[in-house]
């Protein structure tokens, strides 16, 4: 018997009002689904001629991306206050709602030219915390992964639930409270960086490539696919760390990828799937956020891999 995205919705134990959040960027990501489908055709895969806060090149999707997610947003009056990767201030709705979305509409952009698994992630506060609030206040957060399937990833902070789009464009339950694996033989790092790596990042790949030869005593394998959703999602279903550690080239920036709405709601997740995360030093979730658009090291899946790391960090530091 099948569970569709509305019944699982139902039979949560949270407020209705903040699962009408989740519903909202589920209904998003269906509308950004479809337009992926056929982004080439229709010649999306450009560039926008924009740039983001970030300075970086907007693709034609990722501004499509961000008008759907904002069209769903405007129709749901419990969300009043966005903050997308995409605009450069936070939207207010006088709406009174008690919920804020803070949202990558659409990550690993970059990758959509070669089809490759690109995402949706999002994470629900209440409003009433502010825009800077720690991930520790999240009541939600998710993200869409658009592959082979569309899948749903979403949780209130306890368990993980997966969704699959199915043929009628319904979401379905295909997994109930996946758990990470503790332990853990795959790791994911772009390692064309590595002459920027710290000591502790460098002594855990250097471990790892050693394999059953070196301190680590067993067979590591790597994958890096670029796009932060479809690495994420490896390592929800089969377990594994990511890692994009703050290195000499993205010191300056404070990290390469975003802390409220691409590290806060993947650490969310993880911690509830029984994973672990940090920023080498500190648990993402613990960081107090300075900006909207803040950027941090994020390193996180298998809670034994990321235990080894933050132990480099504290032995090298
Ligand atoms: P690099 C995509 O641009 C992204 O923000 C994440 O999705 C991904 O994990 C990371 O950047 C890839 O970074 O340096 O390998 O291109």
């Amino acid at each position: 018997m099948t569970t569709t995205l509305a019944q699982w919705l139902a039979a949560q134990p949270v407020d209705p009002k903040l699962a009408s959040v989740v519903a909202s960027m589920a209904a998003a990501s269906i509308d950004i689904a479809a337009e992926l489908r056929t982004a080439s055709i229709a010649g999306h895969t450009g560039l926008a001629g924009q740039t983001n806060v970030q300075g970086e090149a907007q693709k034609a999707l990722d501004v499509i991306s961000n008008d759907i997610v904002l069209k769903h947003i405007e129709q749901n009056p419990e969300i009043s206050i966005l903050v997308s990767e995409e605009l450069d201030e936070a939207v207010t709705f006088d709406n009174g709602g008690a919920y804020l979305v803070a949202t990558d509409p659409l990550d690993g952009s970059s990758n959509l030219d070669v089809n490759v698994t690109v995402g949706t992630i999002f994470s629900v506060l209440p409003s009433a915390g502010g825009l800077l609030q720690t991930g520790r206040a999240q009541l939600a957060a998710g993200y869409a992964a658009y592959g082979p399937a569309t899948s749903l990833v979403l949780t209130f902070g306890t368990s993980v639930a997966v969704f699959t789009l199915n043929q009628n464009g319904e979401f379905v339950l295909t997994a109930d409270n996946p758990r990470i694996p503790e332990a853990s033989a795959e790791y994911a790092i772009n390692t064309a960086r590595e002459r920027f790596w710290d000591e502790p990042t460098r002594r855990y790949v250097t471990e790892n490539v050693a394999g059953e030869t070196g301190s680590a005593g067993k067979r590591y394998n790597m994958r890096w696919v670029g796009s932060m959703v479809a690495d994420i999602h490896r390592i929800m279903m089969r377990g594994g760390i990511f890692l994009y550690p703050l290195d000499s080239e993205t010191v300056s920036k404070g990290g390469r990828l975003r802390l409220l709405y691409e590290a806060n709601p993947m650490a969310l997740l993880m911690q509830a799937a029984g994973g672990r995360s940090t920023t080498g030093r500190l648990d993402i979730l613990d960081v107090v956020p300075t900006d909207i658009h803040q950027r941090v090291p994020v390193i996180l899946g298998s809670a034994k891999e990321v235990a080894r790391v933050e132990g480099l960090y504290r032995s090298l530091d």
